[in-house]
């Protein structure tokens, strides 16, 4: 039997689907992940590298949209669930099933472990909304690309949620110039910090670089 607290979100989905909600004002992007335990590769933080969630809130200027009838004010949104394949079929099913209907334009499903199975089953059952998988593990990496002829996922590199969060705003930008801008200027922010770092590294000398970039205790 379901339990309330995955039959209420299971409800929740589909009532969710069956809102006459303008597209504007629906979330853009799904995040899914098998397990909260997940959230610091998904997300960033917890001494992981940075993740999709700062992709999109710090770099990109999305909102995470917490109430689907109550969109924020950015124009572009996501929205994030801990899904489990295993553990709760019913909910990934109820995520993947409704997520065109609910107004999504591409999910974005990160699991772990070796049977790393949200990220294909969210492809399958969402088809044909595009879903790019985020292996959470290096040992995730053939579950989560390993989908038969007809099937299809788009997947980053282990633990790479950053880029898989790049390639989602890259799909939404064919159609909305303004996200286009936003990746331009995201890309050329890094070509000016590598600009900078260069300078510098060339104009200090390698241990005054040392000196004023790294730590102390590193040099
Ligand atoms: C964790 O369990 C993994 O990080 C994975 O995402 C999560 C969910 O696995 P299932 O509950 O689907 O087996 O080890």
């Amino acid at each position: 039997m379901t339990p309330d607290s995955v039959q209420s979100l299971v409800d929740q989905l589909h009532e969710e689907g069956e809102m006459d909600i303008p597209d504007a004002e629906t979330p853009d992007i799904g995040i899914v992940m098998g397990s909260d335990s997940d959230l610091p590769t998904m997300a960033g933080g917890k001494g992981k590298r940075p993740g999709a969630y700062e992709a999109l809130a710090t770099e990109l200027d999305f909102a995470e949209q917490t109430d689907y009838t109550d969109a924020p004010d950015a124009r572009f949104t996501f929205e994030t669930f801990v899904c489990s394949a295993h553990r709760t079929p019913d909910l990934m099913y109820a995520d993947a099933e409704t997520a065109e209907a609910r107004g999504l334009d591409v999910i974005i499903a990160g699991a772990g472990g070796k049977s790393a199975d949200l990220p294909n089953m969210t492809a399958s059952i969402a088809y044909p909304l595009p879903v790019i998988g985020v292996p959470v593990q290096e040992k995730s990496v053939d579950s989560v690309i390993g989908m038969p002829q007809g099937a299809p996922i788009t997947a980053v590199d282990a633990g790479k949620s950053f880029n898989a969060a790049l390639t989602a705003v890259q799909m939404l930008s064919r159609e909305h110039d303004e996200l286009r801008d936003r990746l331009v200027d995201y890309h050329q922010s890094l070509q000016t910090e590598v600009g900078a770092v260069s300078r510098d590294l060339h104009e200090l000398g390698t241990p005054g670089f040392k000196a004023q970039y790294w730590d102390t205790d590193e040099q």
